[in-house]
């Protein structure tokens, strides 16, 4: 055992101060005619969990993860899988996601770096046997080794290119193997940081091409599951070409990729881009591309991505709002959040994934009051009645032509305002379900 101290986290109600127990996140408690569980698939993010250890710009790490061996070894990557699942156990969460370099350490050579990954997906399918974790969704990390400075799909560099097909390929492998749900392309370095030395057109084509060859080749290996790109407007480049849902989604319908991929929308990610979470949420799920969440939440005062466990509840309300309206996640909700630097102890990781799962469970709770209230859904329905007969209704159906319109706006002269918008009535309702 590496977690000794920590017990298996259990519900205990809003009124415990137990901190190492659930407040709100209650597994098997009904929710609009589904356990709660089943709403909510939380997963862990190997990289911030296992890996991140509060190193900053300014300073080193704050807390331990060596879990007992020494960093850089296959025995430390070993010992990640033992904590990751003894931690996931605890928590009752049945999901992890991984990047290809946070299971092991990447080696010089590309094949002993394959060879190593070989060794650890076969530990982790032991580690699987006998319990219900599956894997999530699997990436490859494509930002951080200097040879993609340029990007990887985008790189000037075909050799590059190259590389990174390569990368894919053992990560889609290694997704398949554990049974993964989903592959995210995430557009890390895939952006520009001057226009003086880029061929904007080329580089975008060159990304789809090489999401094509990836759908090509997981299809060809049975992968059935959904792969997601995550948007994000900037960081680490000044633009990145995922900027936002809405564009993700243009450039996959221009590339002919759209029944391939769905989003993967994280919190942070659409503060970033100057939307709400829900915004990008909305953009996803009208367009039927709701795929997956990366869940956390940005800070209003400071402009990157700070990777913050969620607590706003309004935040996570509106979210789930979205989720149940579009039918639930055929993913889940991957908590790529880290503990603040100063927050560097063991119980700090269960309790930030305490924070994060009891949030998610209100959240669910209160958007499922929402909708049934019924205030809010009514009056958006309301707002467009006009639309439900006469000159409206022909609108609609798409039987009018401009001259008519123009004809029957002459005759009317003027119309009357629209209806009131309502927004500090409704706002008021919201606050209402969330604290009464
Ligand atoms: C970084 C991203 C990244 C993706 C996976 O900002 O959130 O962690 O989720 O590559
Ligand atoms: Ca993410
Ligand atoms: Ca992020």
């Amino acid at each position: 055992m590496i977690f000794e101290n920590i017990p298996v986290i259990k519900y205990e109600g809003a009124e415990s101060k137990n901190p190492l127990a659930f407040k709100f996140y209650d597994p098997e408690k009904i929710v609009m005619g589904k356990p709660m569980k089943e709403y909510l698939p939380f997963a862990m993010a190997w990289w911030h969990n296992l890996g991140a250890a509060g190193t900053d710009m300014f300073g080193r790490d704050t807390a331990d993860k060596s879990f007992g061996a020494e960093k850089g070894t296959m025995e430390h990557a070993k010992a990640k899988v033992d904590a990751g699942f003894e931690f996931m156990q605890k928590l009752g969460i049945k999901y992890f996601c991984f990047h290809d370099v946070d299971l092991v350490p990447e080696a010089d050579d590309i094949n002993e770096t394959n060879r190593r990954i070989d060794e650890l997906s076969d530990y982790i399918l032991e580690k699987m046997q006998g319990t219900d974790i599956k894997c999530l969704w699997g990436t490859a990390n494509m930002f951080s080794n200097p040879r993609y400075m340029n990007g990887a799909g985008s790189s000037n560099s075909a050799d590059v290119f190259c590389f990174a097909a390569a990368q894919i390929k053992k990560a889609l492998d290694t997704t398949v193997k554990l049974g993964g749900k989903g592959y995210v392309f995430w557009g890390g370095r895939e952006g520009y940081e001057t226009l003086l030395n880029t061929d904007m057109k080329f580089e975008q084509d060159n990304i789809a091409r090489l999401m094509r060859y990836a759908v090509d080749y997981g299809r060809s290996i049975g992968f059935t599951g959904d792969f997601y790109i995550e948007p994000k407007p900037k960081e680490p480049m000044k633009h990145q070409y995922d900027f936002d849902a809405a564009t993700a989604i243009a450039f996959l319908r221009q590339h002919g990729l759209d029944k391939d991929f769905k989003m993967n929308i994280e919190a942070n990610h659409a503060t970033l881009a100057g939307h709400t979470f829900q915004h990008d949420l909305r953009v996803s799920r009208i367009n039927g591309m709701l795929g997956s969440v990366d869940a956390n939440q940005g800070d209003y005062l400071l402009g990157w991505d700070t990777d913050e466990f969620p607590y706003d509840v309004y935040e996570v309300t509106m979210c789930m709002y979205e989720v149940i309206k579009a039918g639930g996640l055929t993913g889940g909700f991957n908590f790529d959040a880290k503990s603040r630097r100063p927050s560097y102890t063991v119980e700090d990781m269960f309790e930030s994934y305490i924070l994060g799962m009891d949030t998610f469970a209100l959240g669910l709770i209160k958007a499922a009051k929402l909708i049934e209230d019924g205030r809010i859904d009514k009056f958006v329905e309301d707002r467009y009645a006009s639309y439900k007969s006469g000159i409206g209704a022909k609108i609609v159906a798409g039987e009018a032509s401009l001259a008519e319109l123009a004809a029957y706006a002459c005759e009317m002269g003027a119309p009357e305002l629209p209806s009131s918008g309502k927004q500090e009535r409704l706002e008021g309702v919201v606050n209402q379900i969330l604290f009464a």
